[in-house]
């Protein structure tokens, strides 16, 4: 059984997102989506929140399972015997800091092993902070996020088209 885990904001969960998690468990047995609670981010969404929009828009996948961890990634790995990290990269700004932070894992766990999965090119400029900013004022996010997550977010912001 190899377990993968997939970590992130997820502030929200955006179609790029999700276009990872659907090819990683195509690939691995188990897929964990995992939300890294940062307590000096600020986010729109509460780890309730963020949970509840991620299983609504995974609900046909029968091996992903959803949690949330508030340390650092690799006491997670270990702990639960994951066997990859995967990680998406949309350009070579990603990559860059991607990198640095596969290199750091490994040197704080030497089981921990990052696999970089490229993002699929119609979703390659999607970001949730972009997502944010647009709906923020008022515009519309429909094609960029799953159906719940554009659902929530016309209830936040009353005024998006
Ligand atoms: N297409 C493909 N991939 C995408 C897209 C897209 N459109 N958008 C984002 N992604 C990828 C990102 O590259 C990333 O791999 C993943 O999806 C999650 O993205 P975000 O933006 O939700 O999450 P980040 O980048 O804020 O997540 C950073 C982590 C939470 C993973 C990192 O800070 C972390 O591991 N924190 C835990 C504490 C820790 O261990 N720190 C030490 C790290 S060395």
């Amino acid at each position: 059984m190899r377990a993968a885990i997939y970590p992130g904001s997820f502030d929200p969960i955006t179609l790029g997102h999700l276009d990872i998690i659907k090819r990683s468990a195509r690939v691995f047995d188990r897929v964990i989506v995992a939300i890294m609670v940062n307590p000096q981010k600020n986010p729109l969404f509460s780890v309730e929140e963020r949970k509840t929009l991620i299983a609504q828009s995974v609900q046909h996948l029968a091996n992903v399972q959803i949690d949330s961890f508030p340390g650092l990634l690799v006491d997670y790995v270990r702990r639960n015997h994951v066997d990859v990290i995967i990680k998406g990269l949309r350009a070579v700004s990603d990559f860059e800091a991607e990198l640095q932070m596969a290199l750091m894992n490994r040197k704080l766990y030497a089981g921990a092993e990052t696999f970089f999965i490229p993002t699929d090119a119609q979703y390659s400029y999607i970001s949730s902070s972009l997502v944010k900013e647009i709906a923020r004022h008022g515009g519309d996010v429909k094609d960029l996020v799953p159906d719940p997550v554009w659902r929530e977010l016309r209830n936040k912001y009353r005024h998006m088209s």
